[in-house]
């Protein structure tokens, strides 16, 4: 039986199942944990990802000068790293974000405006999401260019390092690729793919996405260089994965889809691809070994997908 997946962009409505493992009112372990004050923004921003709705503009929030102070912080740290560590990809994108989209040190940028931006690159848009969503619900959305987005920031006493998802993940680590036409097409890939899978390929693919978009590394001019939103998302991180300490191993989709992974720590093995080219046509021919009782084919003019 093939499990239900989105049709239609509209779909996505229902596509929220929320992992609660890492979110600030349940794990003990969470910086914000014993802050009441953050939980409380925290609930605020899950109810404006709840009430949204597809085609609904992406609500704009004044953010406090608290959780500005925290982006400032990562913002300055990170971006000190991107010259020498991201892809020229991601630093071009970088670039026009900064001079169209409010990227700047002292300005949380708006997700209807970085959605707005995005649209016009790649065709993708983003929608606001309450925390971390099921790899299912997450890959689905890809299907159709969208990106499920946080909204709210982590916690300020942790800003090195958050648990989950936050802003600062997304608008540093995923945003700028997105606006690159092979990454995005890569990224929908994937997406495709996940639609109708059984639980074990979705696990796959999940995987597949974690050693590529999180904490992907490629070949660029005879050096290699982060494309990935985990590693552009986290100082510590992106410094280690191109210290020549870790493992480094040929990005090849049957190997890296059943990798054992690490979300508690720094990566033992990172993969990496020749190129964003060479990396979607191994994607595309795995993807083709996917037992389905049916193909897919998404219509770009509807937002759809066609199954035929
Ligand atoms: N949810 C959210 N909100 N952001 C993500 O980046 C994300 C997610 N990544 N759910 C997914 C899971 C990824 O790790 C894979 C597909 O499991
Ligand atoms: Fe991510």
């Amino acid at each position: 039986k093939v499990p239900w997946f989105p049709r239609k962009i509209q779909d996505l409505d229902k596509c929220h199942h929320l992992i609660t493992t890492y979110d600030p009112s349940l794990d003990h372990s969470h910086p914000g944990y014993t802050d009441l004050e953050y939980r409380k923004r925290r609930a605020f921003f899950a109810d404006l990802a709840y009430n949204y709705r597809a085609g609904d503009p992406l609500p704009r929030i004044e953010y406090t000068a608290q959780e500005t102070a925290t982006w400032r912080e990562v913002y300055k740290k990170l971006s000190s790293l991107y010259p020498t560590h991201a892809c020229t990809q991601y630093l071009d994108a970088f670039q026009q974000l900064e001079q169209y989209c409010g990227y700047q040190e002292d300005n949380i940028p708006q997700l209807q405006d970085v959605s707005r931006f995005l649209k016009e690159r790649t065709g993708f848009q983003l929608r606001p999401v309450a925390g971390l969503l099921s790899a299912r619900d997450f890959l689905a959305s890809l299907a159709f260019r969208v990106f499920q987005c946080t909204q709210y920031i982590r916690h300020f006493s942790s800003p090195m390092h958050s648990p989950e998802p936050d802003c600062c993940h997304e608008l540093l680590g995923h945003v700028p690729m997105l606006a690159n036409k092979e990454f995005a097409q890569f990224s929908q890939d994937i997406g495709l793919a996940s639609l109708g899978s059984s639980e074990t390929e979705i696990e796959k693919l999940a995987t597949l996405y974690w050693f590529t978009v999180e904490f992907g590394l490629c070949k660029q001019n005879g050096s290699i260089r982060a494309y990935g939103a985990g590693l552009l998302s986290s100082y510590g991180e992106l410094m280690y994965a191109l210290s020549n300490k870790p493992e480094y191993k040929p990005f090849d989709p049957e190997v890296t889809a059943v990798h054992p992974y690490q979300d508690q720590a720094f990566q033992p093995v990172y993969f990496i691809a020749e190129s964003f080219e060479d990396a979607k046509a191994k994607l595309q021919n795995y993807s083709m070994k996917i037992k389905k009782p049916f193909s897919l084919h998404y219509d770009p003019f509807t937002s759809s997908v066609e199954i035929l």
